[in-house]
């Protein structure tokens, strides 16, 4: 939780609101993470923002010279291969000598990194169990057994990790498969870090169809190749009260109200509504008021900003590099967002991600939009709001153009890679570690217990029913697949978070415009052309033209992706 901290703010006024549950949610809600599944719930945002760096290195750059001798019967091949750009002044030479026609035989002993926790569990966890969250984790010992590859890991702090990573692949390399959040992409796959695995996905046969695009393209790829599996999918999703929804007497105020039936809202401005109609009455008759959502503003605010920008047509930066285009898109956005905070509890500002998730499962707003969480710590069972009691849907859009666009921010998530310092003869083997665990993520992603959501639709269809169902014995059939079929649906209309390097710079300046619009000291406009103002500051700080060419190399993949405007 001291990690999430990171952007402390000053409470504005409706923090000074008496709210009695609304002081359980912030004050005892920190102590409460420490007991319990609060402490084990599968949340890596946390992480992720601590582990997002405040600045990149602006003016290093580094140039690797890789020379891989290999040694085919008498004759021997020399090859060298030089990566471009990115984040330190490093010049390093690997020599490898592998002998072509004769695999290893015998054990093969790889390197991994992943942050530390229980992000850790998919790949180790002593207490794997036939049921409830440690089912399906410690594949690695089953990938020792089954495939004779031996993993030696290392769990480093997300709060760290990005500085850890690029010191071993810039210094020693002795990292073979590293799991990182795809953030980072810009400066490990953009720096020419990870070895291409197009090759090998041909061989083995992997159906990266499986995977929704915008993981398959935004999350593992670069620039045309496929460079990562995914580890972690991430989505915003729309949830709301499927009980107080479906009360007769609550669904006959609405209508009377708006003249239409209540439902979960498609477009923003429904979703304005129907958080309007819940703020501020006991709809549930526990002698409480409720209200009618909340979205974490304080952790990564710059994703509930996206989820509805993205929406409009807009984007991060247009081919020229123009930042958030169309601009007045960016308004509208941010307009929006301040309204809808009239219908949040009191002191919303202050609410990370756990805040946002109690809200839901302890019954204070009638609908939240955020993480893929809420289904799983609902059907736990833990919480006074049960599983079958939330409804997820994908979330709202807006019409443009005549079509309803809805766009879900994929932002955080993991990958797995294999590193370039990793030797020729040990790449195959490392390959086959990443198939198995996207292999098997079907048993370990339904776990609410790690940090892993969905990412995949094999995860989210029947075939993995079974494996839900195991490792959330607390949820009802119903319910878990409710919210599966909602999971894909989101992540099917994914939107991605800004993989450049700097992409931490960009976004924190977005954040602290976004906050100081909420609370009214500068007009939307105003934030949008500030932030817009210190985002050219910002690439020319970063070198323009390197920007800019890794930039047009993100383009293919939104192209690829489908999500590029035509
Ligand atoms: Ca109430």
């Amino acid at each position: 939780m001291a990690n999430m901290s990171k952007k402390s703010r000053e409470p504005n006024e409706k923090t000074e609101l008496k709210l009695t549950r609304r002081q359980a949610i912030t004050k005892v809600g920190a102590a409460a993470i420490g007991a319990g599944i609060l402490a084990i719930a599968g949340w890596g945002t946390a992480a992720y923002y601590a582990a997002r760096p405040a600045a990149v290195p602006t003016t290093v750059e580094k140039t690797v010279t890789s020379t891989v001798t290999s040694t085919v019967g008498a004759a021997t091949v020399t090859t060298t291969v030089s990566a471009p750009a990115a984040t330190k002044t490093v010049t390093a030479t690997k020599t490898v000598t592998k002998t072509v026609g004769a695999p290893p035989t015998g054990r093969v002993e790889l390197n991994l990194v992943c942050d530390a926790g229980h992000n850790y569990l998919p790949w180790f966890d002593k207490e794997e169990a036939e049921s409830g969250g440690h089912y399906g984790q410690n594949q690695a010992p089953k990938i020792a057994d089954a495939l004779g590859i031996d993993l030696v890991g290392e769990e480093v702090d997300p709060g760290t990790e990005f500085s850890i990573y690029m010191a071993d692949l810039t210094g020693p390399g002795k990292y073979n498969i590293i799991v990182y959040f795809p953030t980072y992409n810009g400066d490990i796959l953009g720096g020419g870090w990870a070895v291409p695995l197009d090759e090998y996905i041909e061989k083995y046969k992997v159906n990266l169809y499986d995977i929704p695009p915008v993981y398959r393209y935004l999350y593992c790829s670069w620039g045309g190749k496929t460079y990562a599996l995914p580890y972690d999918g991430d989505f915003h999703a729309l949830y709301y009260r499927k009980d107080i929804f479906a009360d007769s007497e609550i669904r006959s105020k609405f209508k009377s109200k708006y003249g239409r039936d209540l439902e979960p809202p498609k477009t923003y401005d429904e979703y304005l509504q129907v958080a309007e109609f819940f703020n501020g009455w006991d709809w549930d008759g526990d002698g409480e008021d409720e209200y009618g959502t909340v979205e974490d503003f304080k952790d990564l605010t710059w994703g509930i900003f996206f989820d509805r920008f993205a929406s409009l047509g807009g984007l991060w930066f247009d081919e020229d590099m123009n930042p958030l285009t169309p601009n007045n898109a960016a308004v509208k956005a941010l307009e929006d967002l301040c309204k809808m905070t009239d219908y949040m509890p009191p002191g919303f500002l202050e609410f990370g991600a756990l805040e946002v998730f109690d809200c839901m499962t302890k019954g204070i707003t009638a609908m939240t939009l955020t993480w893929p969480d809420v289904g799983p710590r609902a059907g736990s069972g833990e919480f006074p709001v049960k599983g079958d009691q939330v409804g997820t849907a994908l979330v709202p859009g807006y019409t443009v153009n005549g079509k309803l666009l809805r766009y879900s921010w994929t932002g955080v998530g993991r990958v797995m890679i294999i590193t370039v310092n990793t030797p020729e003869e040990k790449r195959e083997a490392a390959f086959k570690v990443l198939k198995w665990m996207y292999d098997t993520s079907a048993f370990w992603v339904p776990s609410g217990l790690n940090g892993e959501d969905p990412f995949s639709y094999s995860q989210t269809g029947a075939g993995a029913l079974p494996h839900w169902k195991k490792a959330n014995p607390g949820w009802s059939e119903e319910g878990i697949s409710d919210y599966m079929k909602a999971a894909a649906e989101n992540f099917a209309h994914g939107y991605p978070d800004l993989y450049l390097p700097g992409a931490a710079q960009y976004t924190d300046v977005l954040s602290r415009y976004i906050m100081m619009a909420v609370t009214g000291e500068i007009s939307p406009s105003d934030a949008i052309s500030r932030t817009v103002e210190e985002w050219k500051s910002i690439t020319k700080d970063l070198g323009e033209d390197k920007q800019k060419k890794l930039w047009k190399e993100q383009i293919k993949e939104y192209k690829r992706a489908g999500i590029w405007p035509e």
